[in-house]
């Protein structure tokens, strides 16, 4: 039987992060995998992190069971922390999950069960695992433009004739900030535009929140999806922690459901803990509990925030630092676009022959479609990585 097993190809997100690993050419620069780096490098454990798992290594006295959808002030620590008070908490169902990718996977399902005919509309392009998930479940999606890889900026006429055209039954992808792979988010004054068609149109979105507080800050990144779930009846969220609490391998995840009215809240509530006793019963604990202890105690939250707008910071330099040294090296103003995007990733406009020329002359490392993390990139790589760049998208 096993030997029926059809090939898969490797994701080609984490192919180039093995790729890197192997290489042995010193001096090789990774701005592949979506993963925040510090100027020395590297990826450290936030020192709150260590703060929080040191007290609870101490207090904790059980690993004994909590409850399928996760504990409960996980869900409300989350639930405010992204939404705010933009909707009554008796209207969100929540539910924690294995990272983000997980709640993806369960907002996906939840949204088949409520519509066994969805359509979910993804952003032209979008993060690559969206697709291929809703694939593999078997699920119709298509296309919106968002996009305009000649200005790096919102294809702002496109994206709304597009989503003017969806209907009830559809679900509207949208990245809540911090776009991944393009680093161009919509503008506020575009989120209320967005909330006005889909409020017309009847389709529900459904935001992927992954980098909340990697943009411009907490509060600001998720003004967009908050005046969502203030305007619209209806909404799903994916929120990760793996990057602003720098959990990754911890997977921490959250799907959150917001409804119309209460009572089905209640009933989304129980689906969604089924959903995870379907898939794998009881979601992990341990990074939940940190962000937990994190986000309500005043004093680790304090310290979060620091550390979190240092790491925002060292990105946003980056953006600066890169931008003005690709107008020094290729005497063009063609990249100042780096600059405004945020979070951690931008398409330099790179073909993939380009960047595999890059990759195998010159060992700098980028995802096939010209991505970069500008995380990976210090003061002492961004003038090289400049001058690979230009001299190779002359
Ligand atoms: C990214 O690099 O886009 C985020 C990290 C990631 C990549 C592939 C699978 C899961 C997460």
């Amino acid at each position: 039987m096993l030997g029926q097993l059809p090939e898969r190809a490797p994701d080609k997100i984490l192919n180039i992060m093995r790729l890197f690993a192997e290489d042995t050419r010193p001096g090789k620069i990774d701005l592949g995998v979506g993963v925040f780096r510090d100027a020395a490098g590297r990826t450290p454990v936030m020192a709150v992190v260590k703060t929080a798992e040191a007290r609870l290594l101490e207090r904790q006295q059980t690993k004994g069971y909590i409850a399928l959808a996760g504990d409960p002030e996980f869900h409300a620590a989350m639930r405010g922390l992204v939404l705010g008070a933009a909707v009554a908490a008796d209207r969100v169902a929540a539910l924690a999950t294995p990272g983000g990718t997980g709640a993806v996977r369960q907002c996906f399902e939840a949204a088949r069960l409520a519509n066994p005919d969805v359509r979910v509309l993804l952003p032209e392009p979008s993060w690559p695992n969206h697709a291929s998930i809703l694939d593999t479940m078997g699920i119709a999606w298509a296309s919106y433009r968002y996009y305009d890889a000649a200005t790096g900026g919102l294809d702002r006429a496109g994206m709304l004739e597009d989503l003017a055209r969806t209907g009830v039954g559809d679900l509207v992808l949208l990245h809540g900030c911090c776009h991944n792979p393009t680093g161009a988010d919509p503008q506020p004054a575009d989120w209320a535009e967005i909330a006005m068609v889909l409020g017309q149109t009847g389709a529900v979105p459904m935001v992927d929140m992954a980098y909340q507080g990697f943009g411009d800050g907490l509060e600001a990144d998720a003004a967009g999806p908050r005046l969502l779930a203030e305007t619209l009846p209806e909404m799903l969220l994916a929120v990760s922690g793996s990057k602003n609490f720098g959990l990754y391998r911890e997977r921490v995840g959250m799907a959150l459901a917001v409804c119309a009215t209460p009572a089905e809240a209640t009933r989304a509530q129980a689906l969604l803990a089924w959903l995870n006793r379907q898939a794998y019963a009881f979601p992990p604990d341990h990074g939940a509990r940190l962000v937990t202890d994190i986000l309500t105690d005043p004093d680790l939250r304090t310290s979060w925030t620091t550390e979190l707008s240092a790491m925002r910071e060292l990105m946003n330099g980056n953006r600066r630092a890169l931008a003005q040294a690709l107008q020094a090296e290729s005497g063009s103003d063609r990249f100042g676009f780096i600059a405004g995007q945020r979070g951690m990733f931008s398409l330099i406009g790179a073909d993939p022959a380009q960047v595999a020329a890059m990759r195998d002359e010159d060992a700098l490392y980028m995802i096939g479609d010209g991505r970069i993390n500008l995380a990976g990139l210090t003061p002492e790589t961004i003038p090289r990585a400049a001058r690979i760049i230009a001299r190779h998208l002359r």
